[in-house]
């Protein structure tokens, strides 16, 4: 079996409302469905969000790294053979989720061939996973009503507050969140680096005082100094995310005591890397957690099949919702949130099914 061919497809679905964070606000998910034809017919897919605050890319750039780099670096390759595959993408540089999409891709062929779920040949670990719901910034008060109503209607246990604009209405949120939901729910916050390292320390005591679990990249990562203060006066691990996109980022985000925990996101790592970052950290003694790289159902397909496959990336809720947020989908059948959890899917592969039709209609290349 060799791979025949890469073909990337860029999509655009609306968002249900613009989804606002600290430095960006995204009105619909602009993705790359990518897909890995081998020469006896299988299809792998994967999806590639475009993020170009985050990794500097845009749709355009992803279709054109596929196109131009990563598919003739890939074609002609054995899908099973993981590490030459590996090592011809690492050449190319940067282009994040563009390389993670095609590993994933080139997994759900493996899988496919097999006849063997993904989550089960990564480690087979977990049925389901814990889902969290991300409070993106509003008021305090719109905040609580969201999370009244996504418990309600999904059975959410914990939730991620979206801060890092203004400090006041940052502890606000913190405050009335933790007042009106109780303390039976799991609360962290993720200000995408929207803090001064001054402004989260003089937050430490709102957020211990509320009882949140971790403080998702506080500061500027490009601030080591700063967030290494931070961090050496609060006993709530930080969980680094695009501060820590690469295996030597993390090392040394770790080592020098910036992050204590690390997010992974297979969006940004694949499945290949992001298996040698669960060893790594496990090694280190550092806690992780599965981040969402505001994925569609295709991608949250591939942060639940890694997620689920370990013991140290299953234990805590993983970022599988975000998909909510979206107007429509590709995914043939939508993904199920009940009592909290998603359960994986018993299916070759990653087990995702394109409704082509859909592809049809949200596609913006034809
Ligand atoms: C998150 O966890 O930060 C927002 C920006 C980004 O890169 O990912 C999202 C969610
Ligand atoms: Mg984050």
């Amino acid at each position: 079996m060799k791979i025949a061919s890469i073909e990337a497809v860029p999509f655009s679905i609306p968002l249900r409302n613009p989804t606002g964070f600290a430095h960006a606000s995204i009105s619909a998910a602009d993705h790359v469905l990518v897909r890995v034809r081998t020469d006896d017919g299988l299809v792998g897919q994967a999806e590639a969000p475009a993020r170009p605050f985050t990794y500097g890319e845009s749709q355009q750039s992803i279709v054109t790294a596929i196109d131009e780099w990563f598919s003739p670096a890939m074609v002609g390759l054995d899908p099973l053979a993981r590490e030459v595959a590996r090592d011809r993408m690492s050449w190319l540089v940067h282009n994040h989720t563009a390389r993670g999409a095609v590993d994933m891709a080139v997994w759900d062929v493996i899988g496919q061939a097999l006849g063997q779920p993904v989550h089960r040949l990564l480690g087979g670990y977990a049925d389901a996973m814990s889902v969290v719901h991300i409070l993106f910034a509003s008021s305090p008060e719109g905040m609580v009503d969201e999370a009244n109503e996504m418990r309600e209607r999904y059975g959410f246990g914990t939730f991620k507050i979206k801060t890092g604009k203004d400090p006041k209405v940052d502890a606000a949120a913190v405050r009335t969140l933790r007042a009106e939901l109780g303390d039976d729910v799991e609360l962290y916050i993720d200000s995408n680096k929207g803090w001064s390292a001054d402004q989260a320390i003089a937050l430490l005591p709102v957020m211990e005082e509320a009882g949140i679990s971790m403080l998702e990249e506080p500061t500027p990562a490009l601030e080591p100094l700063g967030r290494r203060r931070l961090a050496a006066r609060t006993s709530i691990p930080i969980l680094g995310d695009e501060s820590v996109t690469r295996m030597g980022d993390i090392a040394t985000q770790i080592l020098d005591d910036h992050s204590q925990m690390i997010s992974i996101k297979t969006a940004r790592t694949g499945f290949s890397e992001s298996e040698r970052i669960v060893g790594m950290c496990e090694g280190l003694g550092v806690g992780l957690a599965m981040g969402s790289q505001m994925d569609g159902m295709v991608g949250t397909l591939g942060t639940l099949a890694f997620g689920a496959a370990f013991k140290s990336t299953s234990e805590r809720a993983g970022e599988l919702d975000y998909f909510l947020q979206l107007t429509d989908d590709i995914l043939a059948e939508p993904l199920v949130i009940a009592d909290g959890k998603m359960a994986v899917l018993d299916r070759p592969g990653v087990g995702i099914e394109i409704d082509e039709d859909k592809l049809a209609h949200y596609r913006v290349d034809k």
